[in-house]
């Protein structure tokens, strides 16, 4: 049976197609700068938004139609991998990406669920042989059930944290199943609400133990996925460990995780944390930390995160720019941690929606290669520095002053003459490439 009986493969159409299930900007196979967007963009599609999302909210009930609802939880579960696929194939994405409890029941027992995951990746694995689709990275959710009311490793209860550890021992047995080029811990849950309660140091410490069993269990059974961690500033805690890009490279660092951990940043989170998407991106080339992208985009008019599906070309440019200024963003992707409007309910909304993602990400692309292509940023950061390729600023760069040889010169020349940035005319001319 097929569940998206509307739609057939979408194929790359140009902008001028009347067609609504086409790509507009997306032409795989089409090469820039040496490599396929294919290569470039390594798209991945989320499970919990798209599978398993029922378009509820705070004040409303479901409105999601969805045609693989089967009489048991398990029924759904099976049904949810045929029509997975069929998407994954019809939208011509290479990845997926996955929390544990997106595919299978929870069930009554930690046993339980375990036995379901069994099941239901035996299921995935066949269709990942069949169909050459691979996971980007896998992740435990460790958040959602009340037991993780106060966080997962950084709760205050031991039996949480060893709880947590078994989800992630099997998240990495899955890993390993499915070959997992990445795994995914999101804090989730691991901040505080008060301070008056709360141990700061020791649950930052227990978060870094289980990262660090994580590592050794990785090489004890001989499968390494890079790890990857997720910042986000708020929600569902009040205050989130890992805030922004700067500060989990500080608690990589701490614990001294650089050689195993990367970032993985996603858009509506820098929102959050009151940066664009562009500069949580450099933060993390500047620490040679960037490690993939969850794709989406938030309301500047809402404080909360609304995963949006990924529309504006600007944000999406300048995120390119930095994914080619890092040389790409393999073993990571960029994955759709976005979902349709509540107003979009249809089947074929998923469709359209990755179609309108996989596009603005094309565009931004096309526009981040042009950008390097003639050199423009480049061009406007060598002059804007150019102080420092010569005279006392070279020596500055080449350590050749201290403050004593400083103070001599400044002593001097004491009349400094500056110049303008002429920065409404740098972003003018930045709209051009948009056109
Ligand atoms: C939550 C979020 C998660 C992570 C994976 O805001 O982004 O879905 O990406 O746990
Ligand atoms: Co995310």
């Amino acid at each position: 049976m097929s569940y998206f009986p509307n739609v057939e493969k979408i194929k790359y159409e140009g902008v001028g197609t009347k067609n609504k299930f086409a790509f507009r900007h997306y032409n795989p196979e089409e090469v820039i700068m040496g490599k396929t967007m294919k290569e470039h963009l390594r798209f991945a599609v989320a499970y919990w938004h798209t599978m398993t999302q029922d378009g509820s909210d705070p004040f409303g009930n479901p409105t999601n139609i969805r045609n693989w609802f089967g009489d048991t939880p398990m029924e759904t579960a099976k049904n949810r991998v045929d029509a997975f696929f069929e998407f994954l194939v019809k939208m011509d994405v290479e990845y997926f990406c996955f929390h544990d409890i997106d595919i299978a029941p929870e069930g009554n027992s930690l046993e339980e669920f375990f036995a379901n995951i069994d099941t239901i990746t035996d299921l995935i694995k066949e269709k990942m042989d069949e169909t050459g689709i691979k996971l980007l990275w896998n992740t435990a959710n460790m958040f959602s059930h009340p037991r993780f009311n106060n966080g997962a490793a950084s709760s205050n209860n031991a039996e949480v944290f060893a709880y947590a550890a078994a989800q992630v021992k099997k998240g990495l047995d899955v890993s390993k199943k499915l070959g997992g080029e990445n795994y995914v811990f999101w804090g989730g849950r691991e901040g505080y609400e008060s301070l008056l309660n709360t141990d700061m140091k020791l649950e930052q410490d227990n978060i870094a133990r289980l990262f660090k069993m994580a590592i050794a269990y990785g090489e004890k059974i001989g499968h390494k996925p890079q790890f990857l961690l997720e910042p986000k500033p708020k929600e569902p805690s009040k205050h989130q460990y890992d805030f922004d890009a700067a500060t989990t490279v500080a608690f990589i660092q701490k614990y001294g995780l650089e050689g195993d951990f990367k970032l993985n940043l996603e858009a509506n989170h820098a929102t959050l944390a009151g940066h664009t998407f562009e500069h949580e991106l450099n933060v993390a080339r500047c620490y040679e930390a960037l490690g993939s992208i969850d794709a989406n985009q938030g309301d500047l008019l809402l404080g909360w995160d609304t995963d949006e599906f990924p529309t504006n070309v600007m944000d999406t440019s300048l995120a390119m720019y930095e994914i080619l200024e890092n040389d790409g963003i393999a073993p990571g992707g960029i994955n759709f941690d976005a979902k349709v409007r509540r107003s979009s309910f249809e089947m074929d909304d998923l469709v359209l929606a990755h179609i309108a993602g996989m596009d603005t990400y094309a565009r931004g692309l096309k526009v981040a290669a042009k950008l390097k292509e003639d050199r423009f940023l480049d061009e406007i950061k060598e002059e804007r520095y150019a102080s420092y390729t010569i005279g006392i600023g070279k020596n500055i760069i080449d350590g050749k002053e201290d403050l004593e040889t400083l103070t001599t010169y400044a002593l001097e020349n004491d009349q400094v003459e500056l110049e303008s940035s002429h920065l409404e005319y740098v972003k003018s001319l930045l709209n051009d490439y948009l056109v």
